[in-house]
């Protein structure tokens, strides 16, 4: 009999949900309007409560449990007052003040796109607090908020008997306050009847919902703590459909859910068990790893932090700092400074020093290159040293040693350090150590496409702002297969390298290599591979093997080594001439 009489009710909510929809007035559950837009949240939710299925909400508390929850195939959320206040370590019972709730509903609604019913506990004061909560909800993306007829503070129902409830009067005060402030019409308001738990009986709790509704109650949630559907079911059956049920099936979890069906319930909480699956599973793993001393058998027990990983996103982070970051190198940026020479022409400073760490107004030389380095993103500087090595030690960089400084060339000084070109992801800037640039020139070329990419002061630029650079001294001069241009898009022209050699005269070339040099991945495995190939065939060992040489076996063998020309000062200190220009210029 009792069974017969729900089944006409769910027919009757069937029929008339039909009805609504073929009249245009209910639309289907679904994600997306008939004109293709996406349903907002509320709408959602909303939806859950009108459809004749009966759908599930799972509990989360935080932004983690929201995507598991997601990705778990669940159309909704309950946010749970038990649960986001044991997550806190602290109780059921407003201890967590209600704008600490709210933070928490914003990382979940970040985290997942799925409805959010808040459980709203009481409002967490009276009917003005409540105005204030709904309008913040809304604004947060929150669907719906589920408020009970208790006291401030309220107690967890399931603690504890007799627990007081609200003056009927004040309760649908709170109700119209939370529909009269939300600024979304879909934005949905259950109302909580606890007159059960309270012990009041069925009368009470059926009077009760229905003054709710009156209110503006989009539905009920009548909660039950025995531990069988019994009371629930027959609320659902007096209650004769006259709004959508929701319902918490937690201490009657056994009963099998086509009763609910067919009693036309809407929807059914699964309220805290998210939490309490993993307060068990945290649990095994300390007394696990307390008792073997180590986590080392649990690897395929626990999630793998690539799981973390997943979950949060980090692919999607990778991708954008393709997009944003100022160079796309950052993310994974490292530099080698080559800083192991003495250096000639300076004998008379470098007694002890090396020259890479002579002071330059104030700040060894060596220092302001790191530190460059670093500001344009560089997360590991290398620097080989050689001469006076023990002197060459600092935060901020990691060392190499090259013994055979005053034997062989830079590119034995480059060799030493080939471990930070064997990284696999991101580029790799190669620099000498006794120059100076400002960061906008690094940034400059990093911005600049190709594999191995040359930083050129351009022939003009070169005779115009470094005049007092001596003549006779050798530089590295460049060819290219096009000269400098004025022209503001030169920086994204491919211009290849043609040749590059130590000469004294700039007129013989289109510019001179700064010392500076930027390397994609693909560019750092040809520069490794080379370098073992000149080590193979002992051409590394020699005091002719600069980088120059490198980059001409490079072109040889058809790799393109390509010139980003750049106007921009630098400094190169060859002698004690120029460190007298740098501490006068810099
Ligand atoms: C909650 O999840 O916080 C609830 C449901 O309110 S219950 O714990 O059953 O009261
Ligand atoms: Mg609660």
């Amino acid at each position: 009999m009792e069974n017969k009489t729900q089944q006409s009710n769910v027919q009757t909510r069937k029929d008339a949900l039909k009805d609504a929809r073929k009249d245009g007035k209910v639309a289907p559950l679904d994600s997306v309007s008939r004109k293709g837009e996406r349903l907002s949240r509320a709408r959602r939710l909303r939806q859950m409560l009108e459809s004749a299925e009966l759908a599930f909400l799972m509990e989360a508390h935080d932004g983690m449990s929201a995507k598991i929850v997601e990705e778990g195939g669940f159309q909704g959320i309950w946010a749970s007052g038990l649960t986001l206040s044991a997550a806190m370590g602290v109780r059921d019972s407003n201890e967590a003040s209600w704008t600490q709730v709210l933070e928490c509903l914003e990382f979940m609604a970040d985290a997942s796109r799925l409805p959010i019913l808040l459980d709203g506990d009481t409002g967490y004061g009276n009917f003005n607090n409540v105005r204030r909560l709904v309008r913040k909800l809304c604004q947060r993306d929150v669907a719906g908020v589920c408020l009970e007829d208790k006291l401030f503070p309220k107690t967890n129902s399931f603690i504890g008997d007799h627990h007081p409830l609200a003056d009927v009067e004040e309760f649908c005060g709170k109700i119209k306050a939370a529909q009269d402030s939300k600024s979304d019409d879909a934005f949905v308001v259950v109302a909580r009847v606890e007159a059960l738990i309270a012990g009041w009986g069925m009368g009470e709790a059926l009077k009760r919902a229905e003054r709710y509704v009156d209110a503006g109650a989009d539905a009920i949630l009548i909660h039950s703590r025995r531990h069988d559907a019994g009371e629930v079911l027959e609320f659902a059956e007096r209650w004769q459909n006259r709004c959508p049920l929701v319902i918490v099936p937690t201490k009657y979890i056994k009963t099998p859910l086509d009763s609910y069906r067919r009693a036309g319930i809407s929807v059914a909480i699964w309220a805290n068990h998210l939490l309490r699956a993993s307060v068990r599973a945290m649990q095994k793993t300390c007394a696990h790893v307390q008792e073997h001393g180590t986590p080392a058998r649990l690897e395929r027990a626990i999630a793998p932090v690539d799981e973390l990983f997943r979950l949060t996103g980090n692919h999607e982070l990778q991708q954008a700092e393709k997009r944003y970051l100022r160079n796309r190198h950052s993310a994974h940026l490292r530099a080698v400074i080559l800083a192991a020479a003495r250096g000639r022409g300076l004998e008379s400073l470098t007694g002890t020093l090396p020259k890479a760490m002579l002071d330059v107004k104030g700040r060894p030389l060596l220092k302001r290159l790191v530190s460059v380095l670093t500001q344009c993103g560089a997360k590991q500087v290398g620097v080989v040293r050689g001469y006076g090595k023990e002197h060459v030690l600092f935060e901020g960089a990691q060392f190499f040693d090259n013994d055979a400084y005053d034997r062989y060339g830079e590119a034995w000084s480059l060799y030493c350090a080939r471990s930070m070109l064997r990284h696999k992801k991101g580029s790799c800037v190669i620099c000498y150590g006794d120059i100076l640039f400002r960061r906008a020139l690094l940034d400059d070329l990093l911005d600049c496409q190709g594999d191995i990419v040359l930083a050129v002061s351009p022939k003009g630029a070169t005779e115009n702002t470094q005049t007092y650079r001596r003549q006779d001294n050798k530089r590295d001069i460049v060819k290219a297969t096009q000269s400098y241009r004025r022209n503001y898009f030169h920086q994204w022209e491919t211009i290849e390298l043609t040749g590059i050699e130590e000469k004294t005269s700039i007129t013989q070339g289109d510019g001179e290599w700064i010392g500076v040099a930027c390397c994609s991945e693909k560019g750092k495995q040809w520069i490794v591979e080379e370098l073992e190939a000149m080590h193979q065939s002992h051409v590394l060992q020699d005091e002719r093997a600069d980088l120059p040489l490198l980059f001409r076996r490079l072109m040889q063998k058809g790799k393109a080594v390509r010139v980003f020309y750049t106007p921009l000062p630098w400094l190169d200190i060859d002698d004690v001439h120029d460190l007298g220009e740098a501490h006068r210029d810099t």
